[in-house]
């Protein structure tokens, strides 16, 4: 029997939290804001964190119904992403073509910046976290560019704040943006709402006392 997508996304940040890959502190984003929380998917570094971190996208990939045709995983965190993902996926018995890119230009060899199977049909991109939306704008280029279809975003934490665009701050999220205006479906494991319910319903004294500073950020930052 299938659990819930809420107590999916609250066991999620309850890993997280227990693997350190989800700290409290103050962190600098890629847009320049000062979070009180920073998720940094590097640190799922040894073997049983990861398989267990692309079990997390499996499932959440397979309760959505979600159909396409390979996967991309973007320079550099959605390279290990993308392909964990696509082995828990053949483990699971739906076997995709899955590729990546690199990030540095390459004049010799294969050439080309992209690794793995030929970009084609609908792509499924494999990144990290969604904040401001820079990241997975350049995906969605490069996929187009190569011919194919983005088609839909799965990501371990939606951060559900406010996208940028060309530096100024707009009111709705980057994934609003991609759902609403792109059209592509964007699966989050976890969002900014399910790590609040966590601090609020499920974390000790020590962890709920990060829940002002994560709500003072939503609200100077947060979407509408
Ligand atoms: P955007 O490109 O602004 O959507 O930010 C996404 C990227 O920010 C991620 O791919 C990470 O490189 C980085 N990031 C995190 O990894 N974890 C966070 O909690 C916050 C960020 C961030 O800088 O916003």
């Amino acid at each position: 029997k299938a659990a819930p997508a809420s107590s999916l996304a609250q066991d999620f940040v309850q890993f997280a939290i227990d693997a350190q890959v989800l700290r409290f502190g103050e962190f600098k984003t890629k847009a320049g804001r000062m979070s009180p929380y920073f998720f940094n998917a590097g640190l799922f570094n040894d073997g049983a964190s990861i398989l267990r971190l692309a079990g997390f996208y499996a499932q959440r990939l397979l309760e959505s119904g979600l159909e396409f045709d390979m996967i991309f995983g973007p320079a550099y965190k959605g390279i290990p992403l993308g392909a964990t993902v696509a082995a828990e996926l053949a483990r699971r018995g739906r076997n995709v073509p899955f590729a990546y890119n690199r990030k540095e230009a390459k004049d010799h060899g294969e050439g080309g910046s992209l690794v793995g199977a030929p970009l084609a049909g609908r792509v499924l991109i494999i990144d990290d976290v969604m904040s401001a939306g820079t990241a997975v704008r350049e995906s969605i280029a490069l996929i187009r560019a190569a011919g194919a279809v983005p088609h839909a975003v799965a990501i371990a934490l939606d951060r559900q704040e406010m996208a940028t665009e060309n530096g100024v701050d707009v009111p709705h999220s980057a994934v609003q943006y991609v759902r609403q205006q792109l059209g592509m479906q964007v699966l989050p494991i976890a969002t900014l709402a399910d790590l609040l319910e966590y601090l609020e319903q499920r974390a000790g004294d020590a962890l709920r006392a990060h829940r002002d500073s994560v709500l003072a950020y939503r609200t100077r930052y947060g979407a509408a």
